[in-house]
């Protein structure tokens, strides 16, 4: 099958702020949960390179925009820092302001549409120290910043959305204990889930009351955006194997789904959880915000399939209930250097659980990419990287979109996950992602790899065959 991209259908970039900008002390920003993180222990991160650094989109920002429209692409998303855009009495800090003024204007001037994110796993510290998003009042502080962002950019910024992998932190930092601070326990997890479904509902609130007010582009829209890695199971589950899938879908994908689409949290999902004692507490009048959290559309970001079977232990090291256990297909192909499963057709099965289940919901691919380590190996004699690995993994999940598509999936464009090379949060820059490359040792600069051409050449195809 050959790539063709569809009619109607934008291509661009997805980054993030806290992984791009550095400049972590410049316009007075805040301290953030991850610089606090890198400063008590920086050998958590790889090579011991901490958050400060991004890949100094801080100063290249205009090169960038420029270096994504010479390549055709049409869209970009990154994020505003809360750290970068509020300060600690929660309100605008106006250097901060400047910066994403200037960015706004630069993707304006070179005819790309910028869609902004408010949140990427990056709470500014001292909030953090307050509970995070344990604490109600930091889910009250999320709806003031985004207020505050809405009435400032809001003549400036087409695309909104809340959150970007809201599941992660719950996973990360409270179920997993992976990330700082390590704690694994599984009832703080769905209060963090909990708490943030609310901070989301809140900020699609003001983000309406913002519009109705006349403080946004008349036809402004907000969504969310998550990693709902289609869950499978073994080939003849036992009615365990199916019970996993149900709580694994349930928490990562029907939980969000629900809310942007009907402003409720799944019943069933909620009535286990209850049982098993793990249900968030909840007040009076929740209710009626979770209603707001409907939104225009969401983002699908997607890397790899999530297989589950039933546990082998009712519950886990802490003594909590567990759900699933990973299920290794024996077929399984996978991205060695990330530890990651490549399976293209999951974009697909995707596609279909929304054209069947969600029908109503626009989507689009909001992040799909490659981290490959040690990426000077296939660097050619013109010093060139040499990423056919990277073109293989993005033309195979571009086919299984466009049949999405073409079966009648309402997906309405793709976002490639790095367009340059930058800092991913522990593992720092050990799997670059990038059609382009960052020298960190020639003060970040941006070479093109071969997937960068590619990429380009694929869109201007598409756009001759349009004309
Ligand atoms: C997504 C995040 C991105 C990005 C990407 C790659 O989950 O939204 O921020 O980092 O994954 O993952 P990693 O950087 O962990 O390799």
């Amino acid at each position: 099958m050959q790539v063709r991209l569809p009619k109607n259908f934008f291509m661009g970039a997805a980054m993030s702020g806290p992984q791009t900008e550095g400049a972590y002390k410049k316009d007075h920003r805040l301290e953030s949960f991850w610089d606090h993180w890198s400063d008590l222990s920086i050998s958590d991160f790889y090579n011991k390179v901490g958050s400060y650094v991004g890949n100094n989109f801080y100063e290249k920002y205009e090169e960038d925009i420029k270096l994504l429209k010479s390549l055709h692409l049409d869209s970009f998303r990154t994020s505003i820092q809360w750290t970068r855009l509020m300060d600690q009495n929660q309100k605008l800090n106006p250097e901060g302001a400047t910066f994403y003024h200037k960015v706004c204007a630069c993707a304006r001037d070179n005819g790309i549409e910028l869609f902004m994110n408010l949140y990427h796993f990056d709470m500014p510290y001292y909030l953090f120290a307050r509970g995070g998003w344990m604490n109600r009042e930091v889910v009250e502080a999320y709806a003031v910043y985004a207020r505050t962002a809405f009435r400032t950019f809001g003549k400036e910024i087409r695309y909104w959305f809340t959150f970007n992998e809201p599941i992660v932190e719950p996973d990360q930092e409270y179920r997993h204990g992976v990330w700082y601070p390590f704690i694994k326990d599984a009832k703080m997890g769905m209060q963090v889930q909990y708490h943030i479904s609310l901070a989301h509902s809140l900020a699609v609130r003001e983000f309406y009351k913002a519009k109705k007010e006349g403080y946004m582009l008349p036809d402004a829209q907000i969504g969310l955006i998550n990693a709902f890695a289609p869950p499978y199971t073994k080939e003849n589950p036992s009615p365990a194997d199916l019970e996993a899938v149900r709580m694994t879908d349930g928490i990562h994908n029907r939980w969000w789904l629900d809310l942007v689409t009907s402003g409720t949290l799944p019943q069933d999902v909620l009535d286990t959880l209850e049982k098993l004692g793990l249900a968030p507490e909840m007040r009076p009048g929740d209710e009626e915000i979770l209603k707001c959290g409907k939104t225009d559309w969401l983002g699908f970001n997607y890397y790899q399939p999530n297989r589950v079977q039933a546990p082998a232990a009712k519950t886990d090291e802490a003594g909590y209930p567990k759900f699933a256990d990973p299920y290794i297909w024996p077929e399984r192909k996978m991205n060695v250097y990330r530890g990651w499963e490549i399976y293209p057709k999951g974009i697909y099965d995707f596609g279909m659980k929304m054209k069947r289940e969600y029908p109503d919901m626009k989507f689009f691919i909001s992040e799909n990419g490659m981290g490959v380590e040690h990426e000077d190996r296939f660097r050619d004699e013109s010093g060139q990287i040499q990423d056919d690995y990277r073109i293989e993994f993005v033309e195979d999940h571009l086919k299984w979109v466009i049949k999405a598509v073409e079966e009648g999936a309402n997906c309405v464009g793709y976002h490639y996950w790095g367009l340059i090379d930058n800092w991913s949060w522990a593992n720092a820059f050990k799997n670059r992602y990038g059609f382009v490359e960052v020298d960190l040792m020639d003060n970040y600069s941006r070479k093109l790899k071969k997937s960068a051409h590619w990429i380009k050449n694929l869109i201007e195809q598409r756009d001759k065959e349009d004309m």
